[in-house]
């Protein structure tokens, strides 16, 4: 079965949802839409009244989003999202890393979308601190490259952003466990396979 999506080959929460069907074995159907808060399409607003990707139609209309529930079906019955204590940690450290990459997306509106006369550095600096915190976070969780679950992937999806969007930032040199973490996952196809460009 194949499902469509409506997507942005940027998006990191995209990323997400692609890496959990590469790993479940689904096939999506991509449909590039225009996501931003300015100028979203109009058949993206249509799916999804946030007018934000990813969104997903299941071959009986049904529309899903955000990405936790999208990942959340795809992933269902499948090791991504393990039973008892184990689901509900898994499921904090994607909502972990899914808050790093609300900061993160945050700047890139403020830097890119916001006009520059209008650019606020103190908000700009306070999203950088949540990244910073979800990174100390992140190194003192144990992420499992070998295994990965739900947490994983999305810890993994928020760190390539950084590198993606913010390559001067280095968060490698303060996070060691993490950087090797990312090496190994980065090995996955599934990573491979949807590097942005
Ligand atoms: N919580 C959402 C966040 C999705 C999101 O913010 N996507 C961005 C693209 S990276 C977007 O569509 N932005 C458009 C907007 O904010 O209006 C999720 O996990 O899916």
């Amino acid at each position: 079965m194949v499902l469509d999506l409506f997507y942005s080959p940027t998006s990191p929460y995209v990323r997400k949802v692609c890496v959990v069907a590469a790993e479940t074995g689904t096939i999506l159907n991509l449909i590039p839409s225009t996501a931003n808060p300015v100028t979203p399409s109009a058949d993206l607003v249509a799916a999804n009244p946030l007018g934000k990707v990813p969104c997903l139609r299941l071959a009986d209309g049904e529309l899903l989003y955000d990405s936790p529930v999208i990942c959340r079906y795809l992933g269902q019955n499948s090791a991504l999202y393990p039973t008892g204590a184990a689901e509900w940690r898994a499921l904090r450290r994607e909502a972990l890393a899914d808050g790093l990459l609300d900061a993160a997306i945050l700047i890139r509106y403020e830097t890119h979308i916001r006009p520059e006369d209008r650019q606020w550095q103190g908000w700009i600096d306070g999203q950088m601190a949540k990244i910073r915190a979800a990174l100390t976070a992140m190194e003192a969780d144990t992420p499992n490259g070998a295994q990965p679950d739900i947490g994983d992937l999305a810890t993994a999806c928020a760190l390539f952003y950084l590198d993606f969007r913010f390559p001067r930032f280095d968060w490698r040199g303060d996070h060691p466990r993490l950087a090797a973490f990312a090496e190994t996952v980065a090995a996955r196809p599934a990573f491979r396979d949807t590097r942005p460009d």
